[in-house]
């Protein structure tokens, strides 16, 4: 077992902003040293994958971005780390049965509680910024997600609980949190937190359709086998099994 170490050791700079347009673009512009991180409860733009909104309900959601100049395994295990941290702080507040849904989801049963976007900037043919940003739903309502998001399957820490939860209290356990998890790959050595995301997810055998969205968003179902140590996942479809790249995953209950 590795010795603690605390977020002031581990971050050089903890920012928080009482409004920012996004945590991610905010880091994507700072030059800043070693691991940032900056969040907020108040996100006005925040991202999704292929620049699809992610709504933060003001001051009842939490948006917090890490930056990392240093690199001990490939961003898919930073989103990783991120996604079992995110689940550990969930359940030491109350809340199990959160999963993560591959690749950057977690959900509750079948509505989604944060979602995940890492994004890398390359110099020399290196990574020079890996962003890694998690929006988590904490204290909105059923009424004030059901208005703000159009696919109406979202859900929150309060939703689930019935309690609400501070929100700085949880950002601080959330922070140490993704510590612990981000120092658990050592050169380049995933195996600790692949086993930890496996535990996490309930994708491994399940039946599930899996829209490509680099390929047109075209559509194949099968099950899911496995996922490699390149963070690929693979889905038989009765005849063959295909790499997965990325994707959006439903899992056919
Ligand atoms: C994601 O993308 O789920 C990644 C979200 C990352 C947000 C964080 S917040 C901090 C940092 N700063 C940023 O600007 N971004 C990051 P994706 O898998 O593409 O899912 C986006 C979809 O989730 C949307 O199209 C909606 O359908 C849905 N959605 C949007 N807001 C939601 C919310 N608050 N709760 C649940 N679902 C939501």
């Amino acid at each position: 077992m590795k010795e603690k170490v605390s977020i002031e050791s581990f971050f050089t700079s903890i920012e928080y902003k009482t409004t920012a347009t996004s945590t991610n673009s905010l880091l994507m512009q700072q030059d800043f040293v070693n691991h940032a991180a900056v969040y907020t409860f108040n996100q006005t733009a925040g991202r999704g994958r292929l620049d699809r909104n992610w709504v933060t309900i003001p001051n009842k959601n939490l948006a917090l971005s890490i930056g990392l100049r240093s690199l001990s395994c490939s961003p898919v295990w930073i989103t990783a780390a991120l996604a079992v941290a995110a689940i550990n702080t969930l359940e030491k507040n109350g809340l199990t049965g959160a999963w993560i849904k591959w690749p950057n989801d977690i959900f509750v049963g079948q509505c989604k509680l944060a979602g995940i976007l890492t994004e890398s900037t390359w110099k020399n043919n290196k990574i020079d910024k890996c962003i890694a940003g998690i929006g988590i739903n904490l204290n909105s309502t059923t009424d004030e997600l059901k208005t703000s998001i159009p696919d109406k399957t979202a859900t929150s820490f309060f939703i689930q609980t019935g309690k609400e939860i501070n929100p700085e209290l949880f950002t601080n356990s959330l922070l140490e949190n993704i510590v612990d998890c981000l120092r658990l790959p050592e050169n380049g050595n995933i195996s600790q937190i692949k086993q930890l995301w496996l535990a996490k997810t309930k994708l491994i055998g399940e039946k599930a359709e899996i829209s490509e969205i680099y390929k047109g968003s075209s559509t194949i179902s099968g099950i899911i086998e496995n996922i490699d140590d390149d963070g690929f996942l693979y889905l038989n479809d009765g005849v063959k099994t295909s790499k997965i790249v990325t994707g959006d995953v439903r899992i056919i209950f």
